[in-house]
């Protein structure tokens, strides 16, 4: 047991986007750690509800020693350097505990981050970058054994394959609908679109694993109560990525615009005309069938008591 760095790991990370030091975390610090994410876990389902995905940021709810302890672990901060070269300006950060849902089971939409997620983002500029080795890294590292990511390995490298235009030809990408679900119906939805995606695997991790990805791959998180979760979440950051996050991505959060501000790159390919009306089809289908709930939302509003 223990980890030890390899050729392997470079290999993994620049071909498959994203490569995984197995039991990195010695069990002191991983104890000190979990005990930290036990604190702050009230916070997270107290401040975004049950289906909290994370918190963030953590800082204010811990006590931040074991995570400086984690940012300048030697044997971390040695392998990156074998993957990244000897790059002073390169810091591990991270903001972010991921919790399993306090609710039922859920998952994000099949995404590459900043393409995918935010609507009026400049993606044309997003596709110039994603090569660019200091930009776009992020890390999870699981203090209990953790399934919930699965990405497409590799599809950090191109844009996307015809089949993958197809299966999701529209934007925004959208979750499955569990809203009306039990428990198990959604947990099964998820499962079925996780594995829709052409080339889905699971980058499982275990309890004291760091992972480190590119987050220009496909990935997802799918998400179920009753597997205990607490994964550190954070990013690589560099001169040029915080230059970017503040620039390019932080003024489309807040306020976030609408579905309409989506540019879809895959527009115009043969993939895409192929399925042209079908994705349509299915678009007006979804408004139709959360017309009901529109319009109950729309009287609600209209016959609450603050309203009267
Ligand atoms: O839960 C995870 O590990 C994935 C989270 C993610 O991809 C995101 O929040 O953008
Ligand atoms: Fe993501």
């Amino acid at each position: 047991m223990g980890f030890e760095f390899t050729d392997r790991h470079i290999e993994e990370f620049h071909t498959q986007g994203y490569t995984v030091f197995r039991d990195l975390l010695p069990p002191p610090l991983l104890r000190d750690l979990r005990v930290q994410a036990e604190r702050a876990r009230p916070a997270a389902y107290q401040s975004r509800g049950a289906n909290a995905q994370r918190l963030q940021p953590f800082q204010p709810h811990v006590d931040f020693h074991p995570f400086e302890a984690l940012w300048e672990f030697p044997p971390l901060l040695k392998a990156l350097r074998e993957i990244f070269g000897n790059d002073q300006e390169m810091k591990l950060d991270g903001d972010a505990i991921l919790y399993e849902p306090g609710g039922s089971p859920y998952c994000m939409c099949w995404h590459r981050d900043y393409r995918d997620l935010w609507p009026g983002l400049d993606v044309h500029k997003w596709e110039r970058l994603i090569h660019d080795p200091r930009l776009f890294n992020q890390t999870n590292i699981a203090l209990y054994d953790d399934g919930c990511l699965w990405v497409v390995p590799g599809s950090h490298l191109r844009r996307d394959t015809p089949q993958e235009i197809r299966r999701f030809p529209d934007r925004p990408l959208i979750e499955p609908d569990v809203s009306r679900m039990n428990p198990e119906e959604a947990e099964y939805a998820c499962r079925e679109y996780v594995l829709s995606m052409p080339g889905a695997q699971q980058a499982w991790l275990n309890a004291g694993d760091f992972m480190c990805y590119r987050n220009t791959l496909w990935h997802i998180g799918n998400y179920v109560p009753y597997a205990k979760r607490a994964t550190i979440h954070g990013s690589i950051v560099t001169p040029e990525y915080a230059d970017f996050v503040i620039k390019d991505f932080m003024p489309f959060v807040d306020p976030a615009g609408g579905p309409h501000k989506f540019t879809n790159l895959n527009a115009g390919t043969p993939a895409y005309r192929e399925v042209y009306v079908r994705m349509l089809a299915q678009r007006y289908w979804r408004k139709l069938n959360n017309l009901p709930r529109r319009v109950a939302r729309r009287l609600t509003h209209v016959f609450s008591p603050a309203q009267r």
